[in-house]
């Protein structure tokens, strides 16, 4: 992250800038191995989508902007992919909307728990859920299960970037509204999502961010007028459209 040097104007920047900040999160104790297995299968996705943000991802980002602002308790989750790729940048959309910060990993190890929230930290993450673990998801097995019970446990809005398809459902069931960022539109997690987002985090953190700053001093009515119209159905058939369109060069 910090000692790497990619000419900006390499065709292949962003993709390698991630591909650094993975690695680093590995060394780091942030990012589990798996990660970077995570990670080769998103950036599949995102060469097929040409690299860019889709109209219906911007709509997508929009709408989850809006269920943000109108959340009484959102939460952005967290897992060791997210946070070595977009840890300032989470920290600002927690800032732009209001909503806490929780640490919460598929492989879940105490070491890589404290280093996450720590990495945070030092993000400028003031308050860094997800270590109580007094909470449990129903459905899954102990320690995939763990949350703060006056976080995730207590939500009804969460951002889940890079879930694993069993969590996403399980938390789907307990009737959260559910913001998914996978750039993977037939993954589990983006088909359950209420806002699925199929975009490359590195675009999709900023993007809500954006929207979410612009939305500040909408009204209720202008903000649920976003949420109601966004299509999910669409928006996921479009991406799906988008990556089978694929790219030639
Ligand atoms: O840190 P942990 O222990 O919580 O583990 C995190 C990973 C991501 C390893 C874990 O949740 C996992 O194994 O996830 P999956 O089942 O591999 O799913 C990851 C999904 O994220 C896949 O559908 C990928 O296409 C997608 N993805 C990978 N990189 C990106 C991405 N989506 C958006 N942006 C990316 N950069």
């Amino acid at each position: 992250m910090d000692d790497i040097e990619i000419p900006e104007s390499h065709p292949r920047y962003e993709s390698l800038l991630t591909r650094h900040r993975i690695e680093a999160g590995v060394e780091k104790g942030i990012t589990s191995q798996q990660g970077l297995i995570a990670q080769g299968r998103g950036e599949a996705y995102d060469y097929l989508l040409g690299e860019e943000t889709i109209d219906t991802a911007d709509e997508a980002a929009r709408a989850a902007a809006a269920h943000l602002l109108l959340a009484d308790h959102a939460v952005l989750s967290v897992n060791g992919n997210a946070a070595a790729l977009v840890p300032g940048e989470l920290v600002e959309l927690a800032e732009a909307t209001g909503a806490d910060v929780e640490v919460n990993l598929f492989n879940r190890t105490e070491e890589r728990m404290e280093a996450i929230a720590e990495h945070l930290r030092e993000h400028g993450a003031e308050d860094v859920l997800g270590l109580e673990a007094d909470g449990r998801i129903p459905g899954l097995d102990h320690e995939r299960a763990k949350v703060d019970a006056d976080g995730i446990g207590d939500a009804d809005v969460v951002l889940v970037p890079l879930e694993d398809g069993d969590r996403a459902e399980a938390l789907a069931a307990m009737g959260k509204t559910e913001l998914v960022i996978d750039l993977n539109p037939l993954s589990r997690s983006a088909q359950t999502a209420t806002v699925p987002i199929v975009d490359n985090i590195i675009r999709a953190v900023p993007t809500i961010t954006a929207h979410a700053r612009e939305l500040q001093d909408a009204s209720r009515d202008e903000l649920e007028g976003i949420t109601d119209s966004f299509d999910r159905e669409a928006a996921l058939a479009a991406a799906e459209d988008a990556i089978r369109g694929g790219r030639l060069d």
